[in-house]
């Protein structure tokens, strides 16, 4: 919705977010060299956003890998069921947006890539 004042984005579930937001939480001032991620989610369903800078995602389902170089603010990649993710050349003025479906909760997170893949190939 840009116009002659610059662009508006506006993200609601009559554009297709496929869940109620209940947490939002943005990354920025990732120092270059940095590997963030390297986790994945029991139950969580996110978008993430890249609405400055540039920064490449790898998700990683227990039977295939790929990597998305996100720079588009107009672009949102969901992540939905048990994926492992990775997120890292950061450029210096990177930041993301992240809309997700359930509060913070520690224990939602499986750290151990291992466990995950396990988890992954029931
Ligand atoms: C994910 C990727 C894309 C909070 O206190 N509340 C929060 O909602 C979050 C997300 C984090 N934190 C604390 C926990 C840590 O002390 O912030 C610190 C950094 O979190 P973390 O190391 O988990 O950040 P990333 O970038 O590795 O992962 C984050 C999300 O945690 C994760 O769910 O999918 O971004």
């Amino acid at each position: 919705m840009g116009d002659e004042r610059g662009s508006l984005i506006a993200v609601e579930r009559s554009t297709g977010l496929p869940f109620e937001v209940q947490r939002v939480y943005f990354i920025f001032g990732t120092a270059a060299g940095v590997t963030r991620g390297l986790h994945a989610h029991r139950n969580l369903k996110q978008w993430v956003i890249c609405v400055a800078g540039s920064l490449t995602l790898t998700l990683d389902d227990g039977q295939s890998r790929v990597s998305l170089e996100l720079g588009r603010p107009h672009e949102a990649i969901e992540i939905d069921g048990l994926v492992w993710r990775e997120m890292d050349n950061f450029s210096s003025d990177a930041v993301l947006l992240v809309l997700a479906s359930r509060p913070w909760e520690p224990d939602d997170y499986i750290r151990d890539y291992a466990a995950f893949a396990e988890m992954a190939a029931r």
